[in-house]
């Protein structure tokens, strides 16, 4: 069967820092080309609106897979739905990915009868049954949610060590960047995450499961990759730090060279220092740490099961370790301007890149189940945690202007005079290697950080209306867990 995969377009806010090949959607195409199909994939982060369509017409696709991990790319996913139904009413379309698995029923509602079904949970798993079922009913695959119902629960892949990206599917391949680590491919050391913070859905996606994938087999896949610098796309890098070890093991037994980037928890960092030396030697260069708070209420409200004196002594330890290191910091709307000023004051102070996202409830996550109520806005584009979707203490537009204001400040600080002679020396390095990503970047901070674009992004057309939970006090965490 000819099956065509698709992943959308970047979000506004996401595409001046990073672009990154679809990891996921590489794996589910893989396993359907090892079950003798013939695969297409499209990534319109890379390419536009006319190649997909140039594909629907050349290609004449008998089943169109999309994926769809982002809420805010819900919208856009239901447009090349409709389109596809419009050139080819009789190919079966399908969507699954990470929020696709969380609003399988308002996916199919929204659709209007044109996407025959929902994928929930990992795809790989499913991909091959669900191909083989048709033309027939699809019902009985487990994952699937059709009009008539649900399948059997998703099942989880049994053996992470069997996958392989379909990488060779991924054309323009030069396009995907992390900053100056450009370009760069992505590889997964695990899946899951054991840790259950409020505003997060990854642990609800994979029920607190931590899986791993072999040392061998991890570095064997990274050995085969040709771009030099790495993202590790696992929830919580090193978890496990004898895994972490392992697979380090592996990588210096095979000589390989590569720059990675890793996002993972401040305890773990805490834990195992000379797991994160280590790796600082095979090429760590930069380390994303989800600090998320300044407060001990703050923290607690999350149930980040960490504390402020934790989160210092880990950075402490992360800058030591002579590499970069991001942090995040999530903005509540309940803010006010003294205490953007205070973040600002604190954020100008230490030499780290500190990263701004406001606490955004979406389905999956428990805030979703406990403040989704609130909700001010019902257009998905505006979940992408550079909006307010929750009332704000100040008026919406001064929000704004605090908001973007402390994301420039904080941008420009490295971007100031000897960040930006660094900045030169990468960029004219990348430019004498062809690379134009990061360079591009840096042209468009006036353009992303713009507090009335973000306001009046409240004021467009809404198509698809996202619907808000059920009253709360109803379902508890567990049984909100894709896998069954
Ligand atoms: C790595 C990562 C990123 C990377 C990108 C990874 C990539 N290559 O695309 C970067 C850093 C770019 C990123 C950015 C963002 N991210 Co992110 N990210 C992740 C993370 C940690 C892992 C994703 C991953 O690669 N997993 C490994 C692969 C193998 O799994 P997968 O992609 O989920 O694919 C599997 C299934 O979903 C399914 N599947 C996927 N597609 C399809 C298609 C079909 C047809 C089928 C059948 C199945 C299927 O099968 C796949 C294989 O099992 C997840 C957490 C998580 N565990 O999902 C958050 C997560 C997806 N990100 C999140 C967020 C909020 C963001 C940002 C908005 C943050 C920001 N403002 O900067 C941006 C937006 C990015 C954008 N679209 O432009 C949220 C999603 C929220 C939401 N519901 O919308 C998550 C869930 C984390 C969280 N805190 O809850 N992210």
């Amino acid at each position: 069967m000819k099956v065509l995969f698709v992943n959308p377009g970047p979000l506004p806010h996401s595409e001046i820092f990073l672009r990154l090949e679809p990891l996921g959607l590489e794996c589910v195409a893989e396993e359907a080309r090892r079950e003798g199909h013939e695969v297409r994939l499209l990534d319109l982060q890379v390419y536009g609106r006319g190649d997909y369509e140039r594909l629907l017409a050349q290609f004449r696709p008998e089943a169109v897979g999309l994926s769809l991990n982002y809420i805010a790319n819900v919208p856009e996913v239901l447009g090349l739905i409709a389109l596809a139904k419009e050139r080819l009413p009789a190919t079966f379309l399908f969507v699954g990915g990470h929020i696709a698995s969380f609003i399988p029923a308002e996916l199919l509602a929204h659709a209007g009868g044109a996407l025959d079904c929902v994928v929930r949970g990992e795809g790989e798993s499913a991909i091959g049954p669900l191909l083989a079922a048709l033309p027939g009913p699809v019902t009985g695959v487990p994952g699937v949610v059709t009009g008539a119902g649900s399948g059997p629960p998703a099942r989880l892949v049994e053996d992470l060590d069997r996958l392989a990206p379909a990488r060779d599917l991924t054309s323009r391949r030069r396009r995907y960047f992390m900053g100056q680590l450009d370009p760069c491919a992505s590889v997964e050391f695990s899946r899951g995450c054991p840790y259950d913070c409020a505003f997060c859905s990854a642990w609800v996606f994979y029920g607190r499961r931590y899986r791993r994938i072999s040392p061998a087999v991890a570095a064997e896949s990274l050995a085969r990759i040709r771009e030099p610098s790495i993202f590790v796309v696992d929830d919580i890098a090193f978890a496990d730090p004898a895994h972490g070890m392992a697979i380090a093991d592996e990588v210096e037994k095979r000589g390989i060279r590569k720059r990675f980037y890793v996002e993972t928890r401040v305890d773990n960092l805490l834990r195992s220092p000379e797991l994160f030396a280590r790796w600082c030697r095979l090429g760590l260069r930069c380390m994303f740490l989800g600090v998320e708070a300044l407060t001990e209420e703050d923290l607690k409200s999350f149930r980040k099961r960490t504390s402020p004196e934790k989160n210092f002594e880990a950075l402490a330890v992360a800058r030591k370790l002579g590499i970069s290191v991001a942090l995040n910091l999530i903005v509540d709307p309940e803010w006010d301007e003294g205490r953007f000023r205070a973040v600002r004051t604190w954020a100008e102070g230490v030499p780290d890149i500190v990263h701004l996202s406001v606490k955004t409830p979406y389905p999956g996550t428990e805030i979703w189940n406990t403040d989704g109520q609130r909700l001010t806005t019902r257009d998905y584009r505006l979940f992408d945690i550079q909006h307010a979707v929750l009332p704000t203490r100040l008026p919406l537009d001064r929000f704004y202007r605090e908001l973007v204001t402390t994301q420039a400040v904080l941008s420009t600080k490295h971007l100031g005079f000897s960040a930006l002679r660094k900045a030169a020396l990468a960029a004219g390095g990348l430019l004498l290697r062809g690379q134009t990503n990061f360079v591009r970047m840096l042209w468009k901070f006036n353009t992303v950080y713009n507090a009335e674009r973000r306001y009046q992004d409240h004021f467009q057309d809404i198509q698809y209306f996202l619907a808000p939970p059920p009253p709360p006090g109803g379902e508890r965490a567990g049984n909100l867990y894709v896998h069954g």
